[in-house]
């Protein structure tokens, strides 16, 4: 592999400290890949499963004590605290590198390092970012080769350059009080320890293509974003793309993998998915739109809740190559089962934890200490076993995006779609998004809180600059993208989800894509544009009538000024570096909420 000295020495570095038996480089060759797999099967790392039902699937299991994002132990080590904000947990560099010195010093003894070098975006493109991880888990680096572009030739597109993001990860004790998931920002650097879960280990993830990207988009002029990217194909062969920013585990692979209702399908309607979980989005300097990118190579997906109903498409991809995170696995037939797979649950199993498992123990009340999978086990899984890629998924430049979508799990507030006024308007909407919490990161689930844009977790600095960055792509975008809300988990007394979502979602996209080009009206109301109830098509839907679509769109404007002293503390919590404008718009919301 060709080497790069600026590459060689950090590795020397990290080696010194942490002091593994002997280093590794992958190639992404499919023989290195073969032998990495054996090796986890035999030391049980790793479970093989049924080859002739899931060829070429794993399973695995995390600590008990590790199976999601830990928030509370996420860092942006910038050099002043006013840098990352009040929204991040901050440290100063050099006291953050000296804790982690004492953690990793000596912590793979007996291991072996691996050297990933890895392309967030198509290798060698110019909007491509590059990344080496050293990890000591090969349950990472097998992740990484699906998630990423990893391999030898991404060395030879780094060359001789000094240009590429280093991250450090070591599994160390899997200490829970000692894990701590850092950046900074202004060294390139992501270092990892304690944990082997997903999103805390898999570095180019939310670490580079959300943390570390979102710092340098802000100062290159351009955005990382926590967004599916889909295309709609009409019968005619036109296809419109739109990107969408739903909270982790509200929805965003399922709305990218999405199957129109049958009487669109019948008239030639369909899905492409471009990405599932983030994109980087420029200004095209010639047609002056925004054109989004996924710089992800693969799917790292809930499981539970994805069935040949809500998502077939997901299960499609699933079914070879894929590894399995935290699932429940049924020794019957050596194959998976979660929670919403179907109505069959295995009688003979393991559950999450690796203990046998009796489904009838199975209480809604306590999820997570007795279900067969954990609810936030995952799939990872290949882009290019998706049944319905985008033939542009490899498209360096990406697509250009008419729509820009926000959404949220909201059983009340928010309706099933609105649109805002402008641009502006559009980044006051985001910024005031809420959403209940779930199971994708560590501590309590369903509560409401603020996730601006979807990227609480995962903006690298200053939440009020990171709008401000908004208003100011707004001005570089000649043909700006239209902005709009959604909510498809609004519930009725009894606590059930009032639209069916899924599929159905699509007729919601249709509306949207219909106000990008005038094609239809809409109902100005205080909190933005609202479809007309007759305007959503139910053809073909059961139980829902325009009724319900009346309900599902209505703004309850007591509920909303409850809201907005909540917004107002938000606001504060985010502090001085809110933009003016959005205070501005806040003000105006509230004055027409009041009228
Ligand atoms: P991350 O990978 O964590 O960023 O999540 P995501 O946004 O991709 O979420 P995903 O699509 O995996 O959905 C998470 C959960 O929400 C799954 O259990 C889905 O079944 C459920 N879900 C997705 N779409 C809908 C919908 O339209 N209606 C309802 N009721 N549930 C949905
Ligand atoms: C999320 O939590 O938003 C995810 C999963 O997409 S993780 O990679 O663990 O962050
Ligand atoms: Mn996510």
């Amino acid at each position: 592999m060709r080497s790069n000295k600026f590459v060689d020495s950090w590795i020397r570095e990290m080696a010194e400290m942490t002091r593994p038996d002997k280093i590794v480089w992958i190639d992404g060759s499919e023989e290195q890949a073969n032998a990495l797999r054996a090796e986890a099967v035999s030391t049980g790392e790793m479970i093989k499963l049924n080859e002739e039902k899931l060829p070429n699937c794993y399973l695995h299991r995390t600590a008990i004590n590790d199976v999601a994002r830990v928030e509370g132990r996420t860092f942006i080590c910038t050099p002043t605290k006013e840098e990352a904000g009040n929204i991040n947990n901050w440290k100063d560099p050099k006291e953050m590198y000296a804790i982690l010195k004492r953690l990793y010093t000596g912590s793979m003894k007996g291991k072996t390092m691996y050297v990933i070098p890895y392309s967030m975006g198509v290798v060698g493109s110019e909007f491509s970012k590059i990344g080496i991880e050293l990890t000591d888990s090969i349950y990472v680096v097998l992740n990484m080769l699906i998630m990423t572009r990893a391999g030898a030739p991404v060395m030879e597109a780094l060359g001789d350059s000094p240009d590429f993001v280093k991250g450090l990860h070591a599994v160390a004790d899997c200490d829970e009080e000692n894990r701590y998931i850092t950046h900074f920002p202004q060294d390139n650097t992501i270092m990892s320890v304690n944990s082997a879960y997903g999103g805390n280990v898999l570095l180019g993830k939310k670490c580079f293509a959300l943390r570390i990207a979102s710092y340098l988009g802000r100062k290159e002029g351009w955005m990382a974003e926590h967004m599916l990217i889909l295309g709609v194909e009409y019968p005619n062969g036109d296809v419109k793309y739109v990107t969408a920013a739903f909270p982790s585990a509200c929805g965003k692979t399922n709305l990218a993998m999405l199957i129109p209702p049958e009487m669109y399908r019948k008239k030639g309607y369909k899905v492409w998915t471009v990405g599932d979980d983030i994109a980087w989005l420029r200004v095209n300097k010639k047609d002056g739109k925004l054109y989004a990118m996924n710089p992800e190579n693969g799917f790292f997906g809930v499981a539970p809740g994805t069935n040949s109903h809500s998502n077939p498409n997901a299960l499609a991809t699933t079914m070879r190559d894929t590894i399995f995170t935290n699932v429940c696995h049924n020794l019957d037939d050596n194959t998976v089962w979660w929670e919403g797979l179907n109505d069959n649950p295995p009688t003979n199993a393991i559950n999450w934890k690796g203990e046998k498992w009796d489904y009838r123990t199975y209480n809604k009340a306590d999820k997570v200490n007795t279900s067969g999978a954990h609810p936030n086990s995952r799939f990872t899984a290949s882009a290019k076993n998706c049944p319905c890629l985008s033939g542009e998924f490899d498209s360096p430049t990406g697509v250009p995006i008419s729509a820009i979508i926000f959404g949220g799990r909201r059983a009340k507030t928010a309706p099933l779609v609105y649109q805002s006024f402008n641009w502006q308007h559009g980044t006051f909407v985001g910024s005031i998004m809420a959403s209940e919490t779930t199971a994708a990161a560590a501590g309590a689930v369903g509560v409401v809180r603020r996730d601006p844009m979807a990227m609480r977790p995962f903006v690298g600095y200053n939440m009020g600059d990171y709008w401000q960055h908004w208003l100011d792509m707004g001005k570089a975008i000649a043909h700006a993208p239209k902005i709009f809300h959604v909510n498809w988990f609004r519930t009725d007394d009894e606590g059930h989800f009032i639209w069916p979502g899924f599929g159905d979602n699509f007729r919601v996209l249709l509306w949207i894509l219909d106000r990008c080009e005038d094609k239809v009206d809409a109902v100005e109301t205080a909190i933005g544009y609202v479809p007309k109830a007759e305007d959503i098509n139910i053809e073909g839907m059961n139980d829902i009538t325009v009724d319900t679509i009346r309900d599902l769109l209505s703004v309850d404007r007591g509920a909303w000024l409850e809201d907005i002293g909540n917004i107002e503390e938000f606001y504060a919590q985010v502090g001085d570096h809110v933009p003016a404008t959005l205070k501005e718009e806040l003000a105006a919301l509230k004055a027409r909420l009041a009228d």
